[in-house]
């Protein structure tokens, strides 16, 4: 294993045109004088819970009892969990499909994760939504949406109604870079700039759309330098550091109080599985397994694994690793054992 490496923490962004992402240099992100070992083992406990959840989904998934299409975040835990990490228990998030880690990230539970799963009635969406639509009110998780880029208008509104209601609520909304190809997004960007909405627009950007690159998608070189036409904050980094990215998100927080308009985050990524689906796909021919391989230097668990490994003793983060194996083991099969949803639930909770 390599040294831990954070990368550059600002860094402007590389051609959004331009295939495949670099893999990111690394330089060592210092933590602070007290070693911050409790909020790095959060960080690295957070991540750990998405990476094992997302691990025991691969190994039972083709048994075929999850009916659910799987959009998986692997890869993306770091930039999830920094952010998530950064925003108080109360303010809002809403996602894509592929949202278990902005799920995990936000309530930190699994049990009512894999009974969705399984389409279990116990499941946060009551069992009939699946891995893409993905509930958590009461931890801020507004909604997880199937349509690109349709959750963003409603984070926009959501920004809107918590302005007015003078809350100090920020919303976050997630998305891919395939997002930006939709008006979707320019509208709801605009709207926010506009009204000076507390939004944090967090574009995940893995450099395709299922199989297509940004080069085929986008008349345009630089989203960053585009949105930064915008009346908001724009950040970039292509870091897979959580460190990174929580201080990152902290200083972008930090912009939107001080300034009172909308940030935008331009973060790169590696998606390590394929588009759907809990396999690789360096056989579908558009993108080489060598990338994968040059990404695993930087993979963001092996990263804070290695940090942590200097500040805390090993026994300790095995202990912290061995809990959170425990915990989605047993959620994995208390989900199979609940019982699906009534017939009768079958109409209840839809508009028609
Ligand atoms: C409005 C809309 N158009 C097309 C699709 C089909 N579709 C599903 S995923 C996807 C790609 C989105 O890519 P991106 O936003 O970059 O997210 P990623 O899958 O890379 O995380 C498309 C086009 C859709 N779900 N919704
Ligand atoms: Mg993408």
């Amino acid at each position: 294993m390599k040294d831990a490496t954070i990368v550059n923490r600002h860094s402007r962004p590389g051609l959004s045109s331009v295939r495949p992402h670099a893999v990111p240099a690394v330089q060592l992100h210092e933590c602070g004088p007290d070693g911050d070992a409790a909020l790095q083992l959060d960080l690295y406990r957070k991540m750990y819970l998405i990476r094992a959840a997302e691990l025991l989904i691969q190994k039972h998934y083709p048994e075929d009892e999850m009916k659910t299409p799987m959009h998986m975040s692997m890869g993306e835990e770091a930039i999830v969990v920094g952010i998530c990490h950064a925003l108080k228990p109360d303010d809002q998030v809403l996602g894509t499909y592929r949202s278990h880690g902005v799920y995990l990230a936000k309530t930190g539970e699994t049990d009512r994760f894999f009974a969705e799963m399984y389409g279990r009635a116990s499941g946060c969406s009551g069992g009939k939504a699946g891995s893409m639509h993905l509930f958590a009110p009461q931890a801020g998780l507004i909604c997880t949406s199937a349509i690109v880029a349709s959750h963003i208008p409603v984070a926009v509104g959501a920004a809107f109604a918590n302005k007015v209601a003078g809350n100090g609520r920020v919303v976050a909304a997630f998305f891919g870079d395939g997002a930006i190809d939709e008006g979707a997004f320019w509208e709801s960007l605009n709207m926010a700039c506009l009204r000076k909405l507390p939004v944090l627009f967090v574009c995940q950007d893995n450099g395709f759309a299922v199989h297509t690159p940004a080069a085929e998608r986008h008349g345009y070189r630089d989203i960053a330098a585009i949105v930064g036409q915008y009346d908001c904050t724009v950040f970039a980094s292509d870091s897979t550091d959580v460190h990174a990215l929580h201080g990152l998100a902290q200083d972008a927080l930090r912009a939107m109080r001080k300034d009172e308009r909308p940030c935008f985050l331009h973060l790169k990524y590696y998606r390590y599985l394929e588009h759907v689906g809990v396999f690789e796909d360096f056989n579908a021919g558009y993108r080489p397994r060598g990338e994968f391989e040059a990404w695993q230097s930087v993979d963001p668990l092996r990263l804070q694994r290695t940090r942590l490994a200097s500040m805390i003793l090993e026994e300790q983060i095995r202990d912290a690793e061995a809990r959170i194996e425990r915990q989605v083991q047993r959620s994995l099969e208390k989900a199979r054992e609940a019982p699906f949803p009534e017939v009768s639930a079958l109409c209840g909770g839809v508009f028609a």
